[in-house]
């Protein structure tokens, strides 16, 4: 993939040249506009985004399209793929939104989690899939004030664990839960707070896409928002987490890596957004397919190196030194 000109030679994640990738005109029904999308490898190397749809009566479904490079011919599904379902879930009742997937190999069963947007506002739901045509259901499992979420792909001590972004009294910061069975959610910690002031992340911060199991650690995509005269900016920070023990976070980069620039990402339905919901590895590992939201309104394409983010990290970041007080 070649970088345009007119982007700064520093970003660690260059945009695919043809960006953007998806767009609501090439929908095989009306929409008004597709953004966060979850990915996925699938075990035939497909790669598989469940998108976030927003049709025209403003309200989100999750559709999925597919791609055997991961870049381009996409073949999008004639219809929705996990679709609100009031009835059975009343927390779905104005749409769901920004799907993360995860595989969990000791199910062979991916885990979605994704924002059901209720009369309380946004909670965290949970689904679980074998072929993202079947869905089991588990319902709310973090109610509102609450999305962001993303399952660990394997037990943490005993435990299923999730990242997730619940709003307090004290701000929009990232906490971890864990539970023994995904449905009853508990032992929940602060682990990475919003910066204060003048910084990129003061306003609120929340994971991106699923944390990405490195060796040296968990590595955490996080959108860092900063409050503006002119509206919110929607940037991209990373973290680097203890593998063993999540709560911990080894590094936290101080600035963005990645932040609203092209045409497509500064102007749309919501200005000034980048918001990627999920990443696939490349065959050498190594070589990271992000996918992200623009402005909401379309899907685009950066890619980048894992061992160039960890270095990154090493040479930008700092320990996370915030005090955590959450109560
Ligand atoms: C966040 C979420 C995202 C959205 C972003 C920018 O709070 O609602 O779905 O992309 O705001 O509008």
């Amino acid at each position: 993939m070649k970088e345009m000109a007119f982007f700064r030679a520093d970003s660690i994640f260059k945009r695919y040249e043809k960006n953007p990738i998806l767009t609501a005109e090439k929908w095989p029904y009306p929409v008004n506009a597709v953004f966060n999308p979850g990915a996925t490898r699938l075990k035939d190397g497909t790669v598989l985004l469940l998108c976030r749809v927003e049709d025209k009566t403003g309200l989100s479904h999750l559709c999925a399209a597919y791609s055997h490079n991961g870049v381009d011919s996409w073949k999008i599904e004639p219809a929705m793929s996990l679709h609100p379902d009031p009835d059975s879930y009343p927390e779905e009742i104005w749409g769901i939104e920004d799907p993360r997937i995860t595989y969990l190999s000791s199910l062979d069963k991916y885990a979605v989690a994704y924002t059901s947007y209720s009369r309380g506002g946004a909670g965290v739901s949970l689904a679980l899939t074998k072929d993202f045509v079947h869905y089991e259901r588990l319902g709310v499992i973090l109610p509102p004030e609450d999305k962001d979420a993303a399952l660990l792909p394997h037990l943490i001590k005993g435990k299923w664990a999730i990242i997730h972004r619940p709003v307090t009294s004290l701000g929009a910061h990232i906490w971890i839960s864990y539970s023994p069975d995904m449905k009853n959610w508990g032992s929940h910690k602060l682990i990475l707070q919003a910066r204060r002031g003048a910084w990129w992340d003061a306003g609120k911060i929340g994971l991106a896409a699923p944390p990405i199991e490195t060796p040296k650690g968990w590595l955490i995509l996080y959108h860092g928002v900063r409050f503006t005269a002119s509206g919110a900016i929607y940037r991209l920070g990373l973290a680097l987490l203890d593998m063993a023990n999540p709560e911990k976070c080894l590094l936290r980069g101080k600035a963005w890596i990645f932040g609203p620039e092209a045409p497509y990402e500064r102007f749309g339905d919501v200005n000034n957004v980048v918001f990627p919901c999920g990443y696939v590895l490349d065959g050498d590992g190594d070589k990271i397919f992000l996918y992200y939201g623009a402005a909401d309104s379309c899907i685009a394409l950066a890619s980048g190196s894992l061992k160039e983010l960890l270095q990154w990290l090493e040479e930008n970041g700092e320990p996370e030194k915030a005090e955590l007080s959450p109560f």
